[in-house]
Order: structure tokens, then sequence, then C-alpha cells
């Protein structure tokens, strides 16, 4: 039996535990530990001094390659009836693959499909099929050598994670600014001028067609907002309002129109004196029932002469 010396050199087995050390499989970055080992004797080597059979190994371990990977990016928010674009891209792409096969799906009762374009010039789309509403299929090909994009250039395929991305759809008051402009348009086209009841103050159709200007060019430009739509059309419904309010309105006294309430109002309503809504002209005749109960009587005479005499 040979003694264990410390000074000369034995190959010896060593069992490593690395289940003890830090070391944590899990992780895919680059780790450093210590791996403690317990070393087994060679046959017919003995240890009479008790020197110590363990020992120890620092350990790195480098970061796990990068997986390739896919990903959408894009906006996550846009107005309805305004396009958008997402970008479909793929990370890690070993420059050896040279065609992809992917199939895009979408709700088609909420977004359209209007085109699919290769952002680099080296790749292209080379075939578009719309296999079905809402799904499309795209085969994509890298032109070229080095201008690999997903399956190998010696026909190996790789099948790739499915990749997702929501965008939330705003709501917006284009279609009801449109309407609400038409509208106006014809309130302003049929109000007339003047100061007779029923007129409209000379200067509020300019005033209110500008308005209408203010919001057509909202309306027409594609590139506004939400909020400046919605703010929009709460100015023009504020000022076709104002416009409708302007209305010179016709004092209900004044049966001829004539803007005051004189003895002319006062001889047609005694014109008409004892007549009913029976009567087969009341339709004509019934502006001089002016509390409307279907007779025109002393009721209505008094009422146009206390107009008439400013009494209340
Ligand atoms: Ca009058
Ligand atoms: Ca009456």
């Amino acid at each position: 039996m040979v003694p264990l010396s410390q000074y000369k050199i034995w190959g010896a087995n060593v069992t490593w535990d690395v289940n003890a050390s830090s070391y944590d499989p899990a992780l895919t970055i680059a780790q450093t530990f210590t791996v403690n080992g317990t070393v087994t004797l060679p046959l017919g080597v003995a240890n009479p001094n008790s020197i110590a059979l363990t020992t120890r190994i620092n350990v790195t371990v480098n970061a796990a390659a990068a997986s390739l990977n896919t990903v959408i990016t894009g906006s996550d928010k846009t107005d309805a009836s305004a396009s958008f674009n997402l970008i479909y891209g793929s990370q890690h792409v070993n420059s050896t693959n040279y065609a992809i096969d992917l199939t895009l799906k979408y709700d088609p009762t909420k977004v359209e499909l209007v085109s699919a374009d290769s952002l680099k010039d080296v790749t292209k789309i080379v075939q578009k099929h719309v296999d079905q509403a809402g799904q499309v299929r795209l085969l994509v090909a890298g032109l070229g050598e080095g201008n690999g994009v997903m399956a190998d250039g010696d026909g190996a395929e790789i099948h790739l994670q499915d990749v997702s991305h929501s965008i939330q759809i705003v709501a917006t008051k284009k279609e009801e600014l449109n309407a609400l402009i038409s509208t106006a348009q014809l309130v302003h086209d049929s109000a007339v001028e003047g100061t007779k009841p029923n007129q409209y103050p000379v200067g509020s159709k300019a005033v209110l067609q500008a308005a209408i200007n203010k919001a057509k060019a909202v309306a027409n430009n594609a590139e506004a907002s939400a909020e400046e739509i919605n703010q929009a059309y709460v100015e023009l419904s504020a000022a076709l309002q104002a416009f409708k309010d302007s209305v010179i309105s016709r004092m209900m006294e004044d049966i001829n129109g004539d803007s005051t309430v004189s003895i002319g109002d006062l001889a047609i309503v005694a014109r008409y004196y004892g007549k009913t809504a029976v009567d087969p002209n009341w339709d004509t005749i019934k502006i001089t029932d002016l509390n409307g109960d279907g007779i025109i009587d002393i009721v209505d005479l008094s009422m146009v002469a206390r107009k008439i005499l400013n009494i209340k």
C-alpha cells in the first residue's frame, strides 16, 4: 500500500456536487459559481495522515444563445375610421434562413387589411392569399445570400411561436360631425336675414357659415384626433343652437306680422269674432285664437287690447 502524500501527484476520480452549488439552471444569463468535489482515492493508495479529500473548482457558464422569436409592434390605440400600421418582425434571425410562411389573422368585422409590404428591400412578399375573411397568408422570401428571413436555406423548417397584438379602437364623432355639418348648412341656406318675424339678424348667417367651415376643416383632416373631432362637434352644435335662438320671433298678438301690436291686429281679431274650431277656415283664422281655447271671443280681443295699452 502506497501512502498518500501532499507532494506527489496522483490521478484520482472526483465527484462534483453541482446541485449544492449556487448554479441556477433556470437562468439563461452567464453565471460563475463554485462546485465542491470529493476525491476518490485510486486503488492501492492509503491516507494515513488524513489529508483532506475535498476539492473545489470555479465554473463560469455563458449566457444561453438568444432564441429566434417574433414580435408585432405598432400603436395600441386608433381612431375608428382611421388606418394604422403594425410591423411584424423577427429577432435573432439566422442569415441563412430564407423564407417564411406567415398566417395573419384579424377580426374582419372590426378591421380591414389594406396592404402588407416588406420594409426591407432584400425581402419580398412573394404571394398574398386571403384564405377566408380575416385570415391572410403571406409567403415572404429573403432575396440573395445573407438576406435570410426564417426557413433554413437548406430547406429545414422552423416553427415560430404565435404572436399577437391588441389595438383599442376609439369611436369618434366623425360621422356625427359630418351629419351635423349637413344639417347646419341646410339651416343656413334656408334662413333669411332681416328684421321681420322668422328672419335672422343681419350678419348672423356669416357667423354660422364660419362655424360650419371650421368644422368642415376638421372633418376633412385625416390627421384630426378624436379630441379635435369631438371639440368641433361641440362648437358647431353650440353655433347652430345660437343661430336658431337668434331668430326674430313673432309676438303672439302681432297678428299681421308687422312687428308691432296695434289697432290693425285688434281689427283682425274683431273680424273673426265668434268663429270656432269647427269653422272650415279655422286653419287660417286660428292665429287670432290667442289663448287657444277654440273660440275667438272677448278674451282674445282683450289680450290684443292689453298689449296695445301695454297692460300686464
Ligand atoms: Ca301688428
Ligand atoms: Ca280664444
